[in-house]
């Protein structure tokens, strides 16, 4: 067992929809931290930093352009295996597919456009939370 931080992200979707609240309180709910947060409309050379993974896949273009396109609620967020336990929150990438109980699930869905809105991000592993945080919050 290891406290762990991770980088959750409300997306532009979740932001506009009004879903900050709710994606705050269940993180609370589960019994994580929030450690930092702040809002934001990110700068697409930040965004190319953060999805830098994705660089050349055929949805990375409309990823970053869709991610710039207004504000964010960026969470650095604390407690026993969070990354892990905020993903299975979150639920699978595709909201259509995302179980019940999840945020995507529960939430989301298929919107009929290229990019995937699916409300939330999450790290993935102790690396790219560590990763994500120093470019999301540089002052911590
Ligand atoms: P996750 O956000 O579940 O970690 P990911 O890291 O594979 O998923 O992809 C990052 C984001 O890119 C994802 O939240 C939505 C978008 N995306 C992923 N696969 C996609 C696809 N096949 N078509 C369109 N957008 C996609
Ligand atoms: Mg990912």
């Amino acid at each position: 067992m290891t406290t762990e931080r991770s980088l959750v992200i409300v997306k532009p979707d979740g932001f506009h929809r009004g879903l900050t609240g709710e994606v705050l309180r269940r993180i609370e709910a589960k019994g994580y931290v929030l450690a930092a947060l702040k809002i934001l409309t990110p700068p697409t050379a930040l965004l190319q930093e953060h999805y830098a993974e994705h660089e050349g896949k055929p949805f990375f273009e409309p990823l970053v352009a869709f991610m710039s396109s207004g504000p964010v609620t960026a969470v650095v967020i604390e407690g026993e295996d969070c990354i892990k336990g905020f993903r299975s929150l979150a639920g699978a990438t595709n909201p259509t597919e995302a179980a019940p109980g999840s945020i995507r699930g529960d939430l989301g869905r298929d919107w009929g456009e290229k990019v995937q809105k699916n409300i939330v991000h999450g790290s993935d592993s102790p690396e790219s939370a560590a990763r994500e945080i120093g470019i999301w919050f540089p002052e911590l």
